[in-house]
């Protein structure tokens, strides 16, 4: 059985750190709690990417916490990671499946019901969906409803992760949508203490889920 926890689905951002601080920050937002990190790089070269992914790897297999590549198959497959995360203008789901094998875990971005549809029939094991707020992330995204997210939760079995401007003071809005979890970027990231901001995140969302 592959382990798959989305409630707290860490994504990193590597811009604007040393290498030894980005690492520090991940480590203490897994110390904090996420159930997911996601190794997320746009600029760099893939021999790059292979080398920051050991050492993230490395981190996240202490803590015994999946580690996801974002885009990359051959990243992820390279590392051993346990999964890929794949959006509308990467490799589709289904020959990610077919290339990462049954075992991994296979994410995807959709933003509407018919996305969230194929990404499941072809693989899916979760789907992130967003952005729910505007957010800082460097991303080319547009905004998602709450209640496309509602339709999109309602129509795949698999888990569902809300994704955008997520913060501890804002998640209120995702109260009663039926979501597996959120990701978070920014909020965890660019925290003054990653392990806290973590910690407080995922108590937040839990709290959520409860009343
Ligand atoms: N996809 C939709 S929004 C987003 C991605 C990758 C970025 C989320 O980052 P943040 O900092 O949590 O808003
Ligand atoms: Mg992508």
């Amino acid at each position: 059985m592959k382990k798959l926890d989305t409630t707290m689905y860490f994504i990193t951002d590597s811009t604007d750190y040393s290498e030894k601080e980005f690492l520090y920050r991940v480590e203490e937002a897994c110390k904090g709690g996420v159930t997911l990190v996601q190794l997320r790089e746009k600029e760099r070269t893939t021999r790059e990417y292979i080398a920051l992914a050991e050492k993230v790897h490395d981190i996240t297999k202490r803590y015994d916490i999946p580690l996801i590549i974002d885009d990359r198959v051959d990243v992820a497959l390279a590392v051993n990671a346990e999964g890929v995360h794949v959006g509308q203008s990467d490799m589709p789901v289904v020959t990610a499946r077919k290339l990462m094998g049954e075992d991994k875990i296979i994410g995807a971005t959709t933003k509407t019901v018919p996305d969230a549809l194929e990404a499941y029939e072809q693989g899916a094991d979760y789907l992130g969906v967003g952005a729910i707020y505007p957010t800082t992330t460097k991303v080319k995204t547009v905004l998602t409803s709450v209640d496309t997210l509602k339709d999109i939760v309602n129509v795949v079995p698999i888990r569902v992760n809300a994704i955008g401007g997520l913060n501890k003071d804002n998640i209120h809005i995702l109260k009663n949508t039926g979501i597996d979890g959120i990701c978070a970027v920014s909020s965890i990231m660019k925290a003054e203490n990653p392990c806290v901001a973590a910690r407080e995140l995922r108590e937040a969302f839990n709290e959520l889920q409860q009343d």
